[in-house]
């Protein structure tokens, strides 16, 4: 029998964006932008690949309860039908406005290291459908290029950092997951829009799904 002791590990940086941190950003994360001495300094390790992911939505995205008549941010839901396969949908959370591609509020922030990211990954581009994870929607519509950078590279662990922890860094993680890579949420390179419910909950069922849940200084947290 051998024993695989190969460790090539990826970190991820999701959406670490102006829109999602205080103070100006229009769906601003509380503490977001507190997380950029964290991920810088896990940008200063020898990952094998460092990806830092943007959410990228034209203005006409389906998530944004201003294109959905009477609709309010943060309340309301909308059914997402598949375009081409009506027996598929998925239910979804609707949005103040971000991350609109070429705006301000779409540029990663600039206290990120950016000089030290070997790549950046654009997500969300589909208009017609929601994109929390940074590899594809539920329903696969839009895939990014996101697995193919980490198959290209051989990468085995996946390391997430970013915003927001309870919605994009918990997908991606997931999803990560079922890629078959063993994954990671470092706890203090994130910050959820809903705190006391990731907290009270939400890492719970991420970790339920095979996520592991560490701290930078190595401990595991329960
Ligand atoms: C995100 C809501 C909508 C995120 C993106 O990056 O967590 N959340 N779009
Ligand atoms: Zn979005």
């Amino acid at each position: 029998m051998t024993v695989d002791l190969e460790f090539k590990p990826a970190l991820i940086i999701v959406d670490f964006q102006e829109d999602f941190c205080p103070p100006n950003g229009s769906l601003a994360v509380p503490e977001g932008r507190d997380i950029a001495p964290v991920v810088n300094s896990l940008l200063s390790l020898p990952f094998t690949i460092k990806i830092a992911t943007r959410d990228s939505h034209p203005q006409n995205h389906i998530s944004f309860a201003e294109n959905h008549p009477g609709a309010v941010p943060l309340k309301s839901y909308h059914t997402i039908v598949h375009p081409t396969d009506p027996t598929k949908s998925d239910t979804t959370l609707l949005w103040p406005t971000h991350c609109v591609q070429g705006t301000t509020g779409s540029a990663l922030v600039p206290e990120l290291d950016a000089a030290k990211v070997d790549v950046v990954v654009d997500k969300g581009i589909d208009a017609r459908v929601e994109m929390y994870s940074a590899f594809y929607d539920p329903m696969r519509v839009s895939v990014s290029e996101l697995g193919e950078k980490l198959r290209e590279k051989g990468v085995t662990d996946v390391f997430v950092v970013g915003l927001a922890a309870d919605f994009c860094v918990r997908a991606t993680a997931e999803s990560a997951v079922e890629e078959g890579y063993r994954t990671y949420i470092v706890e203090e390179g994130t910050r959820a829009v809903m705190r006391e419910t990731w907290e009270a909950e939400g890492k719970k069922a991420v970790e339920g799904k095979g996520v592991r849940i560490v701290s930078v200084d190595g401990e595991e947290v329960a």
